[in-house]
């Protein structure tokens, strides 16, 4: 039977080892729940890593961890400490990830780093060509597995491979200052398909293909001496039905099923029914533009001082890559900016920020977005932003205002949120008090506008047009081959 295989750097679960008994449970991120019509149909197979680093497991589990991840339909790629190192914290995340979001003096440049990255894409290909079956259809994801691409398609032809970049593509002028432009261009146009989140992205990458390889392009297609490559792009959605089902759900809780946080955001409403509350959700990540947020939420006080008291900020900042020098320098920074407002704006009833450095249960992220007038998404450069489509979906009275920048690929696709450029703090403070003090039928309009465009092309439609445009491609090459 036919089998689409869906590959991404970790695999959609969690893998708990106690006692020397192994179990796991799914994991409930966005990728998964698009891609689970397409991993659960026709027998399909999800290839990644388990998140197990190789010397920390006992020899003596490896079968049953495996069989284990079998259950799931998945097959696991076994990473060593050095490959961990290399290939996601190396040259991933500090070489990729920064020149990407054009963070360019951030960016490592290391031969180390580079071996690391061809070696783990060799190991991925290797678990995805043992599990090939003719006619088979593989689907790779983001910028961990660039090379990924050509690694299948020079010993399958017959494979269809499709590829979907969920961070920005860069202009030319930045791509081209990679020592291994060349090499990671060739490895993506293995793939008979290549999807971005916008059409900015995918001219970008048309634009380094020809100027770095000399290829021809047009408006969405690649010439290679022997096939073509498609580009097209596919802003990722989320699952709307889920989050605006588990806000109305939220609404609805009484005091006694209230979780803590509720009844923390809901005494405050209470307390002060005037005074509004402003969200920021992000990993503590330097593309998503928190200290900027910070300081411009600093000049509104500053501005504004008719506000004080009347207002807060509410913060979560999930940790991500705290091994990353730069990383640990902005935990530190934005720890240091909370600190010095809360201590010049606050009064003995009030804090200006709350601040939360840690993860939180869905159930709590769905209480922050039901209870927060306004929504603060200020990226520097964002893929696409998928914290801003969830805050519209969970605002099931169409009150709420979002804030968001320019540089999200969802603003694309979002134009009655208040657009910002994240590196205008006055605007910023303007946008927050024009925010504020929106009419409730003003918000509703543009909410509404939102809500309908998220609700129809929400992630299960995502993934069913890229694989549909895949297959269309699939179906005119073999039309060719029997003419
Ligand atoms: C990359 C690209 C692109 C956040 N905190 C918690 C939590 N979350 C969930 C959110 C949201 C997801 O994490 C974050 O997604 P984003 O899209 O905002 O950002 P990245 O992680 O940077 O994702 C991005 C995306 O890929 C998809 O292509 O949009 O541009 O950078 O779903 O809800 N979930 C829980 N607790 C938290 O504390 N449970």
């Amino acid at each position: 039977m036919l089998k689409t295989l869906i590959v991404s750097n970790r695999l959609p679960l969690q893998l708990n080892i106690k006692n020397g008994k192994v179990s796991s449970s799914p994991s409930v991120g966005g990728l998964a729940t698009g891609l689970k019509s397409v991993h659960k149909e026709s027998n399909g197979l999800w290839i990644g890593w388990n998140g197990l680093i190789q010397e920390d497991v006992d020899s003596q589990l490896v079968n049953t961890v495996e069989k284990v991840v079998k259950e799931q339909q998945c097959a696991s790629v076994t990473l060593s400490k050095d490959d961990f190192d290399g290939f996601y914290y190396g040259f991933s995340n500090h070489t990729i990830w920064p020149m990407f979001h054009y963070f360019m003096e951030y960016a490592k440049f290391s031969n180390d780093y580079w071996e690391s990255y061809k070696r783990v894409n060799e190991k991925f290909a290797q678990v995805v060509l043992e599990n090939l079956e003719e006619g088979d259809t593989v689907w790779i994801h983001d910028y961990q597995l660039m090379l990924l691409p050509q690694l299948i398609k020079e010993k399958r032809p017959d494979v269809s491979v499709g590829f979907f970049l969920h961070i920005p593509f860069p202009s030319f002028e930045v791509f081209r200052t990679i020592p291994w432009r060349e090499q990671i261009l060739n490895g993506l146009l293995g793939a008979d398909l290549i999807g971005f989140h916008t059409y900015d992205y995918e001219r970008h990458f048309l634009s380094s293909v020809s100027r770095i390889l000399g290829y021809a392009t047009s408006f969405n297609s690649i010439t290679l001496a022997d096939r073509v490559v498609t580009v097209d792009s596919f802003p990722m959605g989320i699952d709307y039905e889920k989050f605006s089902s588990f806000a109305k759900a939220n609404q609805q809780q009484t005091d006694t099923t209230q979780s803590e946080l509720q009844r923390r955001l809901y005494h405050h409403q209470e307390e002060t029914p005037e005074a509004k509350m402003i969200l920021s959700i992000d990993r503590l990540d330097y593309t998503k533009g928190i200290a900027n947020r910070i300081k411009a939420y600093e000049r509104f006080l500053e501005k504004y001082p008719e506000y004080i008291e009347k207002v807060r900020l509410v913060m979560l900042a999930v940790p991500s890559r705290s091994n990353v020098k730069q990383y640990k320098r902005l935990k530190k920074e934005i720890d240091e900016l909370v600190g010095r407002i809360n201590g010049k704006f606050a009064t003995v009833s009030w804090t200006p920020i709350w601040y939360f450095y840690r993860s939180m249960p869905f159930t709590n992220l769905i209480d922050l977005y039901t209870s927060c007038e306004v929504a603060l998404i200020t990226p520097i450069r964002d893929g696409m932003n998928l914290v801003a489509k969830e805050y519209v979906a969970c605002r099931t009275d169409q009150t709420g205002v979002l804030i968001l920048s320019e540089m999200a690929g969802a603003a694309k696709e979002m134009n009655e949120a208040l657009l910002i450029n994240p590196n205008d703090m006055e605007l910023i403070a303007d946008t927050i008090k024009e925010a504020i003090e929106m009419p409730v039928s003003e918000q509703k309009k543009r909410n509404k506008y939102m809500q309908s465009r998220l609700k129809r092309y929400n992630v299960e439609k995502w993934a069913e047009d890229f694989m549909n445009k895949l297959k269309s491609i699939k179906r005119t090459e073999e039309l060719v081959k029997t003419k």
